[in-house]
């Protein structure tokens, strides 16, 4: 007997689709299997401004294959220099879904991201007041604080300060790895949320560096210790609304990946959908995966579920691309390392 699963139509609520080439050949694969996703603004030079968002959404919307439905729910990238007036007119208008805060320097094409936090408090009191919600890189990027911390620090220097002094602001804990984001976000109230990244709950650490360096586990935040990744697969699989998808499917071509400074980024849009159910299928809670990945997403965002539905069907292991072309280059499609057996029908 065939075992299958329906959910709601899945949303990604952080995905990275790139510009050019790279957009043109990593768009299908979200649009495939996801509805909606929150697309990050981190473009070289960054999408800042509610016209460089509309402009970011037509060139997004002109890269999908013919017939796909696929709604991409734009962002702004917040910077020292954001106009609140500027983010409140692209909200209104409908065309933008949220605002993304990078510390400066905290990850890929985050540099002209927040130094003074104080700097930005206009914006975040504007977005406070409109409902708009804030999705923070929550990672500090003081040279004295060891790479594994930082997003524990995060939470005390700055998100927890940010939260007190701006009551009313509706915040997104972005793709949360340790065991401190998971309870903050648990015990924050209904104006708080985190999202879980597929691979953070496949590896922790030792997957990165143990019997040689594996570049295409390498992202940001990097993965943390197994009690950690423990942590988030027991969150992401309570059904708790305070957790939802958010892959942070991050492509770059693999010569960037193996190089001596290799760029940080796991590609997952292909098989996101598999690795989850298998996921959710070893900590018995396949019953809570439409919870993950298609209901605590929109009740956040107080946006409605999707209208249709997308099937798993269980069955022989999956065969899926070890890489797909892109840019004039490969990107490699991140390796769960254990075979998946739930395949999205058609
Ligand atoms: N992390 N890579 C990228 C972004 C994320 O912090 C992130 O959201 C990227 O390549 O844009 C990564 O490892
Ligand atoms: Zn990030
Ligand atoms: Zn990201």
């Amino acid at each position: 007997m065939t075992q299958s699963l329906t959910l709601r139509r899945p949303d990604d609520w952080h995905l990275h689709l790139r510009d050019g080439e790279m957009l043109r050949a990593v768009a299908p694969e979200s649009a495939r299997h996801f509805a909606r996703a929150i697309i990050m603004p981190n473009l070289v030079p960054p999408v800042v401004t509610g016209a460089q968002a509309a402009a970011y959404r037509d060139r997004i919307l002109a890269a999908l294959p013919d017939g796909a439905r696929f709604e991409p729910l734009m962002t702004l990238y917040l910077t020292e220099d954001t106009d609140p007036a500027d983010v409140a007119a692209a909200h209104a208008s409908g065309l933008v879904k949220a605002v993304k805060l990078y510390p400066a320097g905290a990850t890929t094409n985050s540099a002209s991201g927040v130094s003074n936090f104080d700097k930005v408090r206009p914006v975040l009191e504007k977005m406070a007041e409109i409902g708009l919600p804030l999705c923070m890189h929550g990672e500090v990027t003081d040279p004295e604080i060891d790479i594994f911390d930082r997003e524990a620090v995060f939470i005390d220097r700055v998100l927890d300060p940010i939260r007190r002094a701006t009551p009313g602001l509706r915040v997104v804990m972005e793709h949360i790895t340790t065991a401190q984001g998971a309870q903050y976000a648990r015990d924050g109230g209904e104006d708080l949320a985190a999202t879980i990244t597929t691979h953070h709950l496949v590896i922790n650490r030792n997957h990165i560096l143990v019997g040689g360096i594996k570049p295409h586990y390498y992202c940001l935040p990097v993965a943390k210790r197994e009690e950690h990744r423990l942590a988030l697969r027991a969150a992401a699989t309570s059904g708790d609304p305070s957790y939802f998808l958010g892959t942070d499917s991050a492509p770059h071509v693999d010569a960037l990946k193996e190089h001596a400074c290799g760029c940080a980024g796991c590609f997952t849009a292909t098989n996101t959908l598999s690795i989850l159910a298998e996921v959710f299928e070893q900590d018995a809670a396949l019953d809570r995966l439409e919870a993950f990945t298609s209901l605590n997403g929109p009740a956040f965002y107080r946006l409605p579920v999707n209208d249709t539905t997308l099937t798993l069907t269980k069955g022989a292991p999956v065969v899926y691309p070890e890489k797909i072309d892109a840019a004039g280059d490969t990107v490699t499609v991140f390796d769960p390392g254990f075979p998946l057996h739930w395949t999205v029908a058609t």
